[in-house]
C-alpha cells in the first residue's frame, strides 16, 4: 500500500524509475548448454533487466522463428553461414555500437572471419566459435581400435566398417544437414560448400552407407549421452563434447571422453549475437551484448563452455588448461586446415534438406 502510494506520487511528478513502470526485460534466444547460467543472473542484478531465455538446438528453428517475423526475442545466436542469408534478407537491426563500449576487447582474427558473413561488422558481434568434430569414450575407443587408437580420422565416422564397430556402445550425430554434409564432402575431397547435384548425391550415398550404424541424428542429447556413457561415439560441436568430458569427469563414474579434430579437416563456425529488427526492447539488448563482451563475462563463458570465444581481453582471465587446450583453441596448422561454410542459395538448402530427410529415414 506504502509502496502503491509512492508510485503514485512519483508517476504524478513524473518521475517514476522505469522499473515501476514496467520491468525491463530482454528476450535471448540461445542455442542449448551455451551459457554459464550464472552469467545471466549476474546481468539481471547488475542491470535490473530480467532475461527470459529460451534455446534451441538448431539453425533451422531458429531461421524458422525469424523468417516468419515477430519472433518475440530481442537477442539470438545464428551461425555465420546462417546469418549470411539473414543479413540479406533484412531480418538484423544495425547496432548501435554507441552502447556496445566493450567492443574494443574484441578479437580482430575472428572479427575478420565473422565479416565474410557480416561486411563491415554491422550487424553481429561473435559469441563463441568452435569446431565440428568426432567425440567419443576413451576407454570404448581402445577396446575397439586398441591402446594406440587415434580418433583424429574421419574414418571412423565414415568408412562404413569402421563406423559399424561402435554401433553397439551407441553413435550419435548431429541432425544437420548443414554440419554433416559438409563434413561427408570434405571427407570425399569435393568442396564442403558444393552447390551441384552430383557431389551432394555422392555425400548422400556415403552417408547412407555409414546411417545403419548411427542409434540416433540429435544434436543435444549427446551432450549427457557421452557424459554417463550411454553412447561412445557421435559427431558433434567441440564444446559440447567438452563439457561432456567435465560432467563425466565430475561424476567420477569412471567415464572419459575424448574430442578429435579429424587430421583431414573440419568446419570451424562461428555463432553471432545479433538483433531482430522487430525486437521491443532494443536499449536492454545492446546491454546484454556488451555485457557478454566484457572479458571477465566471456572468459568465465569460455571456462564453462570449452567453446573458444571471439573477445581476445579474456584469454588472458581463461583458464590455462582451457586457453592451451588445442582441442578448444586450435594451434595454427591445425587451424590452416578447418573450412568454413557459406550460405547456401535456396535451391540448394532445399536439395540438402531433402536429402537430410532421405538420411534420417533411412530411404
Ligand atoms: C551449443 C552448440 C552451438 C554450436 N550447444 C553450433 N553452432
Amino acid at each position: 500500500m506504502r509502496r502503491a502510494l509512492l508510485l503514485l506520487v512519483l508517476t504524478l511528478l513524473g518521475i517514476a524509475p522505469a522499473s515501476a513502470q514496467s520491468e525491463r526485460a530482454v528476450n535471448f534466444y540461445n542455442w542449448s548448454d551455451y551459457i554459464d547460467p550464472e552469467v545471466l543472473a549476474e546481468f539481471t542484478k547488475e542491470t535490473g533487466i530480467k532475461v527470459r531465455y529460451d534455446t534451441f538446438d538448431s539453425n533451422d528453428t531458429l531461421e524458422t522463428k525469424l523468417l516468419t517475423g515477430k519472433s518475440g526475442y530481442d537477442v539470438v545466436v545464428p551461425t555465420g553461414y546462417f546469418l549470411e542469408r539473414q543479413i540479406k534478407a533484412g531480418i538484423f537491426l544495425k547496432l548501435d555500437k554507441s552502447k556496445l563500449p566493450n567492443l574494443v576487447n574484441m578479437w580482430d582474427e575472428v572479427a575478420k572471419r565473422l565479416a565474410v558473413y557480416d561486411p563491415g561488422n554491422q550487424y553481429a558481434v561473435n559469441y563463441m566459435w568452435g569446431t565440428v568434430g568426432i567425440g567419443y569414450n576413451m576407454r570404448k575407443a581402445r577396446e575397439i581400435l586398441g591402446p594406440d587408437a587415434r580418433m583424429d580420422n574421419w574414418d571412423i565416422i565414415f568408412k562404413p566398417e569402421q563406423i559399424a564397430r561402435f554401433k553397439d556402445c551407441g553413435v550419435h550425430m548431429l541432425d544437420s544437414a548443414d554440419d554433416a554434409l559438409p563434413a561427408a564432402l570434405n571427407y570425399l575431397g569435393l568442396d564442403p560448400n558444393a552447390t551441384n547435384d552430383a557431389d551432394l548425391g555422392k555425400a548422400a550415398d556415403l552417408m547412407l552407407k555409414v546411417r545403419p550404424s548411427v542409434r540416433k541424428f540429435h544434436s543435444s542429447e549427446y551432450l549427457n549421452g557421452l557424459a554417463s556413457g550411454e553412447i561412445c561415439l557421435v559427431l558433434g560441436w567441440s564444446g559440447d563434447i567438452k563439457q561432456a568430458q567435465k560432467r563425466a569427469a565430475e561424476a567420477k563414474g569412471g567415464v572419459e571422453v575424448g574430442y578429435a579434430i579429424p587430421q583431414g579437416g573440419a568446419q570451424m563456425f562461428f555463432d553471432n549475437l545479433a538483433i531482430p529488427k522487430d525486437a521491443r526492447n532494443v536499449t536492454e539488448a545492446h546491454a546484454l551484448i556488451n555485457f557478454l563482451q566484457r572479458p571477465e563475462i566471456a572468459a568465465r563463458n569460455t571456462n564453462f563452455l570449452g567453446y573458444p570465444n571471439g573477445n581476445l581481453a579474456s584469454q588472458k582471465l581463461i583458464d590455462k588448461a582451457v586457453l592451451e587446450d588445442r582441442t578448444v583453441y586450435p594451434e595454427p596448422a591445425t587451424l590452416a586446415k578447418l573450412y568454413i561454410l557459406r550460405a547456401r542459395d535456396q535451391r540448394t538448402q532445399r536439395l540438402a534438406n531433402r536429402i537430410w530427410t532421405r538420411i534420417k529415414t533411412g530411404r
